[in-house]
């Protein structure tokens, strides 16, 4: 039986503001996938810059360390920034990953991370960058929307893609329906792109 465990461990730390849904999604495609053995990966930790998000207790629930650091106690973003990097930094972390991660990240931050920090945005970018995409796909009377899977940049939700999922817009939709639409392909797609991001990075 060959030794197929890379020798450099991949650790994995995931950022969240909410609900969790999709970090969820992620921590059980991992366990599911055994990517531990396949690949050397695991979810080291899963920080929130919000005290109260319920997936914090979503991650305990799974088995993941937590951690929080709230915004609120920094006078700045970069400030912030850097209390946050020095954290993430005790994970040694192969990949960062922004999962419903709901503040805008500096200049330096980014460039720390350059090419293992991703992000999913809910909408076919690069229509519909920043906030509130749902509604303003419906206001565009667009006929499709979904979620796309990139690597994180300064210019925001402009970084390069690496996967995206399309859904029908349907005839009654509100935010919040097409929103669950889009959602259910988040939890399919962010697991499978972290996977062949894995995959491709076994082989370097
Ligand atoms: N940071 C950089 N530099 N680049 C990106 O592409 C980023 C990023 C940080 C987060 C996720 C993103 C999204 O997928 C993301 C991508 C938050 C905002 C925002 O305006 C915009 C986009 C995204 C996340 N946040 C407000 C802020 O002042 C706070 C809003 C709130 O707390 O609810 O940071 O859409
Ligand atoms: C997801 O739909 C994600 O695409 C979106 O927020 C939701 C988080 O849900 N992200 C953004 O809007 C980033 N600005 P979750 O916490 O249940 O994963």
């Amino acid at each position: 039986m060959p030794n197929l465990m890379p020798r450099q461990p991949k650790n994995i730390v995931i950022l969240i503001s909410g609900s969790g849904s999709n970090m969820a999604a992620i921590v059980r495609a991992a366990q599911a996938q055994h990517w531990q053995q396949q690949f050397g990966a695991h979810v080291a930790a899963v920080i929130s810059n919000r005290p109260d998000a319920a997936g914090l207790q979503l991650a305990q629930s799974l088995g993941v360390a937590t951690q929080v650091l709230s915004h609120q106690a920094f006078a700045t973003r970069e400030a912030f920034d850097a209390a946050l990097m020095a954290l993430i930094d005790t994970h040694q972390p192969a990949l960062v990953v922004l999962a419903g991660f709901m503040r805008i990240l500096t200049p330096a931050f980014v460039q720390h991370y350059a090419g293992r920090l991703v992000n999913i945005h809910p909408s076919l970018l690069p229509a519909f960058p920043g906030l509130n995409t749902h509604q303003r796909a419906l206001d565009a009377g667009c006929t499709e929307a979904g979620c796309t899977v990139h690597q994180v940049t300064a210019e925001l939700d402009h970084g390069p893609m690496l996967a995206q999922a399309a859904v029908p817009v349907l005839p009654g939709d509100s935010a919040d329906t097409l929103a669950a639409r889009v959602q259910m392909q988040e939890h399919l797609l962010y697991p499978q792109a972290i996977r062949d991001w894995l995959r491709s990075a076994a082989c370097r």
